[in-house]
């Protein structure tokens, strides 16, 4: 067959694009070798709808050897026992993996409360223009004005009044530690579900340097490819002990909105690569890298807070930080162009009540992931905050 050199061509392109810069989206990563030749293996050929032991194809054998394998190591991974937790390792990504939880645990319609997307949440956290939006009802809730940090009496005193069927609790632009069990508690003073995504910062809760959200959480859903540093993937975790206000077990529930609820057949060679990112993130060399990637976020942080830019909330206890940049007069979209002209690339973000649009909001959201798999350490995030402050001050100085 002709080889297709154009498009060969792009992906030596992108190659070429991803090992020339500097990295701080925080939602991204570097994947391994290892990860990458599962992705591309032959497990791509074949299908699967069912669950191990239960497929509708034949020649299921060894897939349902790999998808019992992933799951197993993500139970093992988050110190999970099988007697008390489940896993459903299918989900394609983090958001079908939400709404295939409020599919199972919610009737149409119910409330869920979520952070809103201005401060911080997800799209899929019930905002307006999801499908979680548009099929459930958003009860939002943001940060506090001040601290720029959850306030959990104002979160109870929503629960209270609003009554929600669920309270998600996880954030794709929060840079704080997360207090899981004063979410269990808003969550029991309305009898809701507490569903916690942790896609952000399931690396870091994998690798010691975030408290896991097991202990509290009734479900728990990730990506894998943020802080894990998997393939682009997601998984749902649930209590085996819970059972929902229809007598059905959540894992049952679960499973039934992933396929044939929502999905079809499993991507069997992401399901492979899932497995084999757990058992790096198994290594005791992910624990320092997740411990690596925090120390590398607070000295950004601390860096540019003293060269003048305004962080919010004061600064970071996880991956990621947020600048205030439009606090000097730069707002978010001219900041980050400027910086991929530099070389570094980041993603503009509304901060706590932006006064800015948002496709120019008043910040850009800087993570540490990436770069920390490249091996980067304070040292040479000192020196990736100098680039950035001198990038951005000649913004000022037009
Ligand atoms: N889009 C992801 C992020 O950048 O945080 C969340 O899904």
């Amino acid at each position: 067959m002709k080889k297709d050199t154009q498009l060969f061509n792009l992906i030596k392109k992108e190659e070429k694009r991803q090992k020339s810069v500097i990295n701080l989206i925080a939602s991204e990563n570097y994947v391994s070798d290892a990860v990458r030749e599962a992705l591309g293996s032959v497990l791509t050929n074949k299908y699967a709808e069912g669950y191990p032991g239960k497929r509708y194809y034949g020649g299921n054998v060894v897939v349902d050897e790999i998808e019992n394998l992933a799951r197993e190591r993500a139970l093992k991974l988050f110190k999970l026992s099988p007697k008390k937790w489940s896993v459903n390792v299918q989900p394609y990504s983090g958001s079908p993996a939400n709404m295939a939880v409020y599919l199972a645990l919610v009737p149409p319609g119910g409330k869920v409360m979520g952070m809103r997307l201005d401060m911080g949440g997800h799209l899929t956290h019930g905002h307006k223009v999801s499908a979680t939006g548009k099929l459930w009802q958003q009860v939002p809730y943001g940060v506090d004005a001040k601290t720029e940090m959850l306030d959990y009496a104002e979160l109870e005193k929503i629960a209270r009044r609003e009554q929600p069927k669920m309270i998600i609790a996880g954030f794709t632009a929060y840079p704080r530690r997360i207090d899981w069990k004063a979410f269990r508690r808003v969550a029991d003073t309305c009898g809701a579900i507490l569903m916690v995504d942790m896609s952000h910062i399931a690396g870091l809760v994998a690798g010691g340097a975030h408290t896991s959200p097991f202990p509290y959480a009734d479900v728990v859903t990730t990506t894998v490819h943020k802080t894990l540093r998997g393939p682009r993937a997601a998984m749902i975790f649930s209590r085996i002990d819970k059972l929902h206000v229809s007598g059905s077990k959540f894992q049952d529930l679960i499973d039934k909105a992933v396929f044939p609820g929502l999905q079809g057949g499993p991507h069997v060679n992401q399901i492979a690569a899932v497995a084999t990112a757990l058992f790096e993130a198994m290594q005791p060399s992910f624990k320092m890298y997740a411990s690596q990637v925090v120390k590398n976020a607070r000295v950004l942080a601390e860096e540019l807070k003293k060269k003048g830019w305004r962080i919010v909330s004061g600064g970071t206890d996880n991956h990621l930080l947020l600048v205030d940049t439009w606090a000097r007069g730069v707002a978010g979209t001219a900041a980050s162009d400027t910086l991929e002209k530099e070389g570094i690339i980041v993603n503009k973000n509304a901060i706590p009540f932006d006064t800015r649009k948002p496709m120019d909001p008043s910040g850009i959201r800087l993570g540490t992931a990436a770069v920390t798999t490249q091996g980067l350490k304070e040292k040479d995030i000192r020196k990736i905050a100098d680039r950035i402050h001198n990038a951005l001050e000649k913004i000022i100085q037009k």
